[in-house]
């Protein structure tokens, strides 16, 4: 069965463009005038898919106040009533799922494949998930309550999915959001907006307010009851020094360089794929992408022969073509700092394998080897399909150098001994780490970082925790004098 986005769903999704023309911000349940705005492009093309509105400090402020003023509805509401919109979300993400895999990978640049298979699909899995948390707050978290009005900057790297990592759990929680998608990838949020208009949902409960880094700026000062951040390192720190002392919760979910062992008893075949699944998903652009191969020197030859022949038969090109494997980066300023670390590497000593920049906003996939523990290769996060491959001998060596890293957001060990695999997992400092797997999400299981990657879970239990206030603690009766 075919049953890949068509001629007429790729259609549809331009006709809804062109209906539109240029998008303002979603505010108090309905879209303001397109102020002043900026363009969208399909980084595949460089064509202009829409203009968006630039919010500035009044559209936030404005945005904010519509949430404060819907949220104590929003929470009386209770979690059966919750629940009922965030199955309705999820349902009618469901019947658009092609607009919007169509639609991301327009706006995004990546493989039809991947918004088809894994984006869309995980984002009504996750509203899905919140619907069922919604209903057991209060049995799962006795006494707690909503936060207030949650303010959510997200990146360009899984648009939709990260807005449903972030609305879903607040709202189940009793929160109203005010969100920002970022400035390269706007476009699934705003068609998330109409679903939220269509089924009805209390105005003011979402926000989504569109524009770049002054707006999410103008976000983080405004007085929202908590931050949630996923985006760079360097804009997350930024952030946590922003809102200190403030008394404002704050979650950041950052950048990574996580490892990727290959044991000597690994099955080198499936860990290969493990490879394409890790760092050549989303053109690496995927903060927990395995990115430094580490492989135990006994199968380093082999692996590597396995590795090449692999990478040779991935198919780059237009993002839209369901046989494409590596699609378009997400804007020439990525491109440029991809090629620029990669040039970094090389010069510091190490052997660049593929990784050859196209037309456009392409590169190849490739790997850097010969690499130094300290070359910037192996330290920054190149966040493309570049990953280092490096060699091991003992399994204490690959424990220590997984761990050679200023961050810890996730990893992957490939061994076919469940003790070992355990063994070398439970030493290593990541938040999260993949068994002879590398890459898969579930709304269920807690996602989040320690040190340069962040604080602070989404998914799960433990991510409804953080958009939850403590109970408080009753104030003690004092005693009548005697
Ligand atoms: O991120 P930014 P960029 C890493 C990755 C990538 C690098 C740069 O290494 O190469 O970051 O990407 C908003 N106050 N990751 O420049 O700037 C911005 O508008 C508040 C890893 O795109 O952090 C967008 O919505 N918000 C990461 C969001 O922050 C601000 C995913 C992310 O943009 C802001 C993305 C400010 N001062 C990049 N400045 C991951 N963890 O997956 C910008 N923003």
């Amino acid at each position: 069965m075919d049953y890949g986005p068509s001629v007429e769903d790729s259609a549809a999704v331009r006709d809804w463009l062109a209906a539109r023309g240029s998008f303002g911000h979603f505010i108090d349940g309905a879209f303001t005038e397109a102020g002043r705005t900026f363009a969208t492009r399909d980084p595949s093309t460089g064509e202009t898919l829409a203009q968006v509105s630039q919010g500035g400090d009044d559209d936030v402020a404005r945005a904010v106040r519509a949430a404060r003023k819907a949220q104590p509805k929003w929470e009386r509401l209770g979690g059966t009533g919750r629940a009922r919109y965030l199955y309705a979300l999820a349902r009618h993400v469901q019947k658009r799922e092609r607009f919007l895999s169509v639609l991301e990978t327009l706006d995004n640049g990546k493989p039809i494949r991947e918004s088809r298979d894994i984006d869309i699909p995980l984002v009504a899995r996750h509203f899905y998930h919140h619907a069922g948390w919604a209903e057991l707050r209060d049995s799962a978290f006795p006494g707690h309550g909503p936060l207030g009005v949650c303010g959510q900057i997200i990146p360009w790297n899984f648009p939709l999915l990260m807005l449903a990592w972030k609305i879903a759990p607040a709202l189940a929680a009793g929160n109203t959001v005010v969100l920002k998608p970022a400035e390269y990838t706007p476009l699934t949020a705003l068609a998330f907006a109409e679903i939220c208009a269509e089924i009805g949902l209390p105005a003011g409960v979402v926000n989504i307010v569109t524009g770049d880094g002054a707006t999410g700026a103008a976000l983080v000062a405004a007085e929202v009851d908590k931050i949630a951040f996923t985006g760079s390192t360097e804009v997350g720190r930024d952030i946590a020094g922003r809102l200190a002392g403030r008394g404002t919760r704050l979650t950041l979910e950052l950048g990574g360089k996580s490892h990727f062992v290959v044991m000597p008893d690994a099955d080198l075949d499936a860990a290969v794929e493990g490879v394409v699944d890790s760092i050549w998903f989303n053109p690496g652009q995927v903060c927990c992408a395995g990115s430094r191969i580490l492989v135990a020197e006994a199968v380093a030859d082999r692996f590597e022969d396995l590795l090449r022949a692999r990478m040779a038969r991935l198919r780059v090109g237009a993002p839209l073509d369901k046989s494409t494997d590596i699609g378009a980066i997400v804007d020439p300023v990525q491109k440029d700092r991809i090629l620029s670390i990669c040039r970094a590497a090389t010069d510091a000593g190490a052997e660049l394998v593929g990784g050859q920049p196209g037309e456009g906003c392409f590169i190849a996939p490739g790997y850097l080897r010969n690499i130094a523990p300290a070359n910037p290769g192996m330290e920054q996060e190149i966040f493309g399909p570049i990953a280092t491959l490096s060699t091991f001998r003992t399994a204490d060596e690959a424990v220590e150098l997984a761990n050679n890293t200023r961050y810890g957001l996730a990893g992957s060990v490939w061994s076919e001994s469940a003790a070992i695999a355990t063994d070398i997992a439970a030493r290593i400092r990541a938040g999260v780490i993949w068994i002879n797997c590398a890459n898969v999400f579930d709304a269920a299981a807690p996602f989040g970082g320690y040190r340069e990657s962040g604080f602070g879970r989404e998914g799960g239990r433990a991510g409804m925790r953080d958009y939850l206030a403590a109970p408080q603690p009753r104030p003690v009766k004092e005693k009548p004098a005697q």
